[in-house]
This record gives structure tokens, sequence and C-alpha cells, in this order.
């Protein structure tokens, strides 16, 4: 990766999460299929959290994303977490950044909504799709998992079910309370004086409802448009910059994190540091006390 890095940062990375079950591999089929239709390389991520294995629900997206092999312009890799979330989020990117540089011009990640995992994984794609399928009780979920906040693009998949019109009115009218105190707050206006490359250019991206049936190809046009759109938003705002910004941040902060971890390990011994462990699991010391004890014996 260190030595493919130059080569990176030319794709359009798009993040689709959302509930289990909602259609994400199903849209991204679709949303591949129709990219394709540009003469633009896909590469495309399965991310499942919650298999500590790689079988179940991959074996269901291969089935499902089967009528897309065979055209050598897309690339499919699926991840599993063996049960390490912030592990996963690291691996991920290292495979999009690998596809980027194979010269992948869009590349689609899918996650499932489950926890904070998709919120990491949202940080470090330009684009995030928030999948909804009516008659889940979803709309509620969705504000307590806040994955609202991360939605670039609302997309309510199964729009053939019944209960949908309700829930693409709740999602419109979230929306529509949420973007006013966001722009009440002037938080979005402000973020685009501080990077705007395109002077004149001063919209403010509404988040759109997109409504899709997956099974049938339908309305992908329309949200194909959106993603498109919404990249056109990130060049000429200069949120684009700001986000590779974020994204940059947050990936040396977790190799920090990971690495000083790894250093701290390797000059303490691990049976001093299990005494450590005894001495706040037996409150002899607090956890404070102890890792300030830690960094002095380290030399930090
Ligand atoms: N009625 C209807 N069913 C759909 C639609 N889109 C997908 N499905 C079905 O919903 C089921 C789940 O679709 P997937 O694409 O696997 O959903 P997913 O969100 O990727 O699921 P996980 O990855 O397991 O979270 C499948 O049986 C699909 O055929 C749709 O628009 N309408
Ligand atoms: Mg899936």
């Amino acid at each position: 990766v260190s030595a493919l890095y130059s080569y990176t940062g030319r794709a359009h990375t798009i993040g689709v999460t959302g509930s289990p079950g909602t259609g994400k591999s199903t849209l991204v089929n679709e949303i591949a299929k129709k990219i394709r239709e540009q003469q633009l390389r896909v590469g495309i991520v399965a991310v499942d959290p919650s298999s500590p294995f790689t079988g179940g629900a991959l074996l269901g997206d291969r089935v499902r994303m089967r009528d897309l092999s065979g055209d050598d312009g897309i690339f499919i890799r699926s991840m599993a977490s063996r049960g390490r979330l912030g592990g996963l989020a690291q691996s991920t990117s290292d495979v999009v950044k690998i596809l980027d540089a194979a010269g992948y011009e869009v590349i689609l990640v899918e996650t499932v909504g489950a926890g904070q995992a998709e919120v990491d994984i949202s940080s470090a794609t330009h684009t995030t799709l928030v999948v909804e399928a009516p008659g889940m009780g979803d709309e509620i979920q969705t504000i307590k998992a806040g994955i609202l906040e991360i939605a670039d693009i609302l997309v309510v998949n199964k729009s053939d079910r019944p209960g949908s019109k309700q829930t693409v009115q709740a999602l419109k009218m979230m929306l529509h309370m949420g973007m006013g105190s966001v722009v009440h707050h002037g938080r979005f206006s402000k973020r685009q004086e501080n990077n705007k490359p395109d002077s004149d250019y001063d919209k403010v991206w509404l988040i759109p409802v997109c409504e899709t049936i997956a099974i049938d190809g339908k309305g992908i046009d329309q949200l194909v448009d959106a993603i498109f759109e919404h990249n056109d938003h990130l060049q000429k705002s200069g949120e684009w910059l700001t986000r590779e910004r974020a994204r940059s941040r947050l990936e040396i902060q977790e190799l920090l994190k990971t690495g000083f971890l790894d250093k701290l390990q390797a000059i303490i011994p691990e049976a001093e540091r299990e005494r450590v462990v005894s001495d706040v699991a037996e409150r002899r010391i607090d956890p404070y006390t102890a890792v300030s004890r830690l960094f002095d014996q380290a030399g930090v």
C-alpha cells in the first residue's frame, strides 16, 4: 500500500450502508451495471462485520452479483471481520486503495449498518448511501443509530412493498427538520467557505431521497444521477478535499494508535503489563494511574 499510494486518489468511492436485508447487494449490483454503461471500471467491496467466516451472507452476495461476473471491468472482493472491527476498517480501506491504484474509477463499498463500524467506513468514502426499506420500523432505528448524519443520499429500496410512501415521507420530514437546523447554524456554508476551488459555486447539498426497486432495476437511473451529482458537488464545493483530509487524519490517527500500542508492548514485558492489569482488577491502583505508570516506564 505504501508503494502504490501515489497512484491512488482518482477513484470516486461510494459507501452503501443500511440495515440487514434492505437490498444493499442487489442495489450495488444494479448501480454497478448502470455505471458500466459509461465505460467506467467498477470495484466492489462487500464488508460483512457480523459474520466471522467468509460464508453465509457473502455467498449470498456472490449469487446476487453473479450477472456481473464475466465483465472484466468489474472486480468484486468480499471481506469478513473475524471479530476485529477496527482492523476491518483498515483492511477495507487498503483494498479500496489497491482498486483505486489499479484504475477502478468507481468503488462501491457495501457494509451492514450494525454499529460503529459503518461510521468508520463512511468517513473513508466520498459519498455515503443509506439504504432503507419500508415496513421494517427502520425510520426510528435510523434516528437512534445516527445513520442519517452520515447519509449523502437516502435510498428507499423495495418501493414495490406496502408502506414505502410513508417511509419516504418520514425520511423527508426528518431531513427537513435536520437540514433546517444545520443551515441555521451555518455549518454547510462554513465548510464550503474554508475550501472552495470554484468560487462561484455556493450550492448547499440537499440530501435526496431516491426510491428504488432494485430487483426490477427501477429508479437506478435517478440514483446513479444523484451519485454523479454528488461527485460534482464535492469537487466544486471543495468538500472533496475536506473529506480527503478527514479520511487521512482518521487513518493516521488509527495507525498511530495501533503503532503506538505495538511499540509500548515491545518496550514493556508482558509479565509487567499483566501485573498492572492485576493491580487495576484488584483495586490496588486505578486505570489512569496504571496508564501513566506504563508511560513513565516506557519513557513517553
Ligand atoms: N420486493 C423487493 N425485494 C427486494 C428488492 N431489492 C432486494 N430485494 C430482496 O431482498 C432480499 C435481500 O436483498 P440483499 O440485496 O441481499 O440485501 P442486503 O441489504 O445486501 O442484505 P445483507 O447484506 O444480508 O444485509 C433479497 O431476497 C432480494 O431479492 C426490491 O426492490 N423489492
Ligand atoms: Mg448484502
